[in-house]
């Protein structure tokens, strides 16, 4: 523990800008940082003095790794209900951006997965710097794509999302932009002149228009053939037939890594994603509320982040331990209703 804020609230000029100040832990965002940036949003939407929100993180390597799961993970094992309250208030703050009436505006260089996406990739102007990593890592952990994912990860190009959701894929900043998950490219050392050019009163998109900078040809257009062939499949294991038969390099690879994934990740966020198509945000949020409430009374979080963030073995022992293993009934109670502790709105 440090003295040290971890976020910073700041009103410059008619720009509130937030600054995620946790760099030693890659601005991992913890319950506290959500409680404080929930009720600021509400603050500055009806604030006349503000015009729009920046978010940006402090330090080089992150915007955000993602939430704060080690205390996710101690908390979650010791059956405390802090758990599932950080994640109904993270959903609904996620909720709070998209719907924004006011341009939020998420400078994002460094690694963004996770929870730094839920904060980031939700609001209305995405800036992405050539320094970004983005992904989707969770079902690596033993969870789904949260956060939005639901409605994000279906309205990227094609399949491109159920193959980020299924293999946690990490995307620079030409593939997030083709992935619809940034808008703009602007270079890192432009960041603070783009925040300038806000506080002196220039409007959002065309400080935007001014900054962006042409990107090299996205990768992720040249495999979306690829991936279209394969994810289009009717579920996990029809995407690895695919992926096997195809057995090019890509393929091999794609689908060796889905299979280290857990099982029942996989199986949910196959799920999740199709069911996301056709879902507005606030139903997606709260599918991915019924999600959380399920994978936190399962086995495969607390092993996924012993063997990821504790141990570092990288070797989780998942239950049950193969796709064959997951039965229907028990993807299709995942996604059942919580009846009177379904997610709410305002
Ligand atoms: C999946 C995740 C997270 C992750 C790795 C995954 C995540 C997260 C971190 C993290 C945060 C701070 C650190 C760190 C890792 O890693 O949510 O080393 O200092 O916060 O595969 O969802």
């Amino acid at each position: 523990m440090s003295d040290e804020p971890e976020i910073l609230f700041e009103q410059r000029g008619p720009i509130g800008l937030v600054t995620l100040n946790r760099p030693k832990v890659l601005n991992a965002l913890t319950y506290n940082m959500v409680k404080q940036l929930h009720p600021q949003l509400v603050e500055w939407a009806e604030d006349d003095a503000i015009s729009a929100v920046v978010i940006q993180a402090a330090g080089e390597k992150a915007f955000c790794a993602g939430g704060d799961i080690r205390v996710l993970h101690d908390q979650g094992k010791a059956g405390s209900p802090e758990v599932i309250n950080f994640y109904r208030d993270e959903y609904r703050l996620n909720r709070t951006i998209k719907r924004y009436p006011k341009p939020y505006v998420a400078l994002m260089s460094g690694i963004n997965m996770g929870g730094g996406v839920g904060v980031s990739v939700n609001g209305s102007h995405r800036v992405a710097s050539e320094r970004l990593t983005f992904a989707m890592p969770e079902t690596g952990i033993g969870l789904f794509p949260d956060v939005g994912g639901t409605y994000f990860l279906p309205r990227c190009p094609g399949e491109v999302g159920m193959y980020l959701g299924l293999t946690g894929a990490r995307l620079k900043v030409a593939d997030a932009v083709y992935a619809g998950i940034a808008d703009a490219f602007v270079p890192a050392d432009r960041h603070e002149a783009l925040l300038a050019r806000f506080v002196e009163g220039e409007a959002v998109d065309a400080a935007i228009a001014a900054e962006t900078q042409a990107i090299e040809d996205a990768p992720l257009a040249e495999l979306q053939g690829q991936i279209d062939a394969a994810f289009s499949a009717e579920s996990v294991d029809a995407i690895l037939q695919r992926l096997d038969a195809d057995g090019g390099e890509w393929a091999t690879k794609t689908a060796e890594t889905i299979r280290s994934k857990s099982p029942l990740s996989t199986r949910v966020a196959y799920g999740q994603i199709r069911a996301g198509a056709e879902l507005d945000f606030e139903d997606c949020m709260s599918l991915e509320f019924r999600l959380t409430n399920r994978f936190m009374a399962a086995p495969d979080f607390y092993e996924g982040v012993r063997a990821v963030v504790i141990d570092k073995d990288q070797a989780p022992k998942w239950q049950p331990a193969s796709l064959d293993a997951v039965t229907d009934e028990q993807v299709a109670g995942y996604f059942a209703s919580l009846g009177e502790n379904e997610l709410t709105f305002d």
